[in-house]
C-alpha cells in the first residue's frame, strides 16, 4: 500500500461530548474496512515534544498563568510537530490516521471561545497550509450537558475551568465552520450513545473510500 495516500479522520466536540466512545467505533469501523491498523493521535500531543506542550498547556499555574496567545502558540507548536512527524508520514504511507481534536478545536476554542480568530487565522494558514482532514466528525452538545458528563468523569482541567460562556462561543463557532465546510459532519451528542453511534455509522456507510 506504500505509495497510496491514506485518509485523516477527525473526532471534535465540546467536553463530556463522547469523543472516546466514538473513536473506538470509528476506529474498529475504518480498520474492519481497510483492513489495516490505524495511526491515533491526540491533540495537543501525540509526540513526546508535543506532550510537554500538552502539559503546559492543561495545567494550572497560578504563579506564571499561561496567557490566551501563548496558549494558542504552544497548541500549534504541538500540531506542527505532530502533523510533520506522525501525521503527514503515516499518510504517506498509505495508512489512515484518526485524531483525537485537530484544527477545528482551535478554530473553537481559541478563535471562538477566547476572541483569537484572527490570530488563529494567521498560524492556521502559516503551519498547516492547506494541509487539513478528510473527514471530520463534530459531536454537538450543549455545553451544560458536556460539562455535567465530564465532571462526573474527573476532575476539571485549567481549560475545563472556563465559564460556560467560553463554551458557548467555542460551540457557536464549531457550528459555523461546519455549516461552510461538507467535509465536517455535525452529530447530535446529546442523545443516547445507541443513537450517537448509529448516526457516526450512517456517516462512514457514506464515505465512497469505505466501500
Ligand atoms: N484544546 C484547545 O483548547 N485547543 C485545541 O486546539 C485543542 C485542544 C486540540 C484537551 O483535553 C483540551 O485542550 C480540551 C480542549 C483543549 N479541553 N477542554 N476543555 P483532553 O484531551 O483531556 O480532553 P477532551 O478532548 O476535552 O475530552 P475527552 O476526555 O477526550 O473526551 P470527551 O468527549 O470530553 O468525553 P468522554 O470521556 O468520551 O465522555 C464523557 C463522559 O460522558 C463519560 O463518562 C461517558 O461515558 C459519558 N458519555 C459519553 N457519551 C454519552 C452519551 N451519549 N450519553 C450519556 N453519557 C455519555
Amino acid at each position: 500500500m506504500s505509495g497510496v495516500q491514506g485518509k485523516f479522520v477527525v473526532i471534535e466536540g465540546l467536553e463530556g461530548a463522547g469523543k472516546s466512545s466514538a473513536i473506538s467505533l470509528v476506529r474498529d469501523y475504518i480498520e474492519k474496512h481497510t483492513n489495516r491498523e490505524m495511526v491515533c493521535t491526540r491533540e495537543p500531543g501525540g509526540t513526546p515534544l508535543a506532550e510537554k506542550m500538552r502539559d503546559l498547556v492543561k495545567t494550572v499555574d497560578t504563579t506564571d498563568p499561561l496567557c490566551d496567545e501563548a496558549e494558542c502558540l504552544l497548541i500549534y507548536a504541538a500540531r506542527a510537530q505532530l502533523v510533520a512527524n506522525v501525521i503527514k508520514p503515516a499518510l504517506n504511507n498509505g495508512q489512515c490516521v484518526l485524531g483525537d481534536r485537530h484544527n477545528l478545536s482551535s478554530l473553537a476554542y481559541q478563535g471562538g471561545g477566547r476572541g483569537l480568530n484572527d490570530l488563529v487565522n494567521v498560524i492556521s494558514d502559516v503551519t498547516l497550509k492547506d494541509f487539513k482532514p478528510d473527514l471530520t466528525l463534530y459531536l454537538d452538545i450543549a455545553p451544560k450537558l458536556g460539562l455535567q458528563r465530564a465532571a462526573s468523569r474527573s476532575a476539571l482541567d485549567r481549560i475545563e475551568q472556563q465559564k460556560i460562556d467560553f463554551f458557548e462561543r467555542a460551540r457557536a463557532r464549531y457550528l459555523q465552520i461546519a455549516a461552510e465546510d461538507d467535509s465536517i459532519y455535525v452529530i447530535d451528542a446529546s442523545q443516547n450513545i445507541t443513537e450517537v453511534h448509529k448516526d457516526i455509522i450512517s456517516v462512514l456507510q457514506a464515505m465512497p473510500w469505505l466501500n
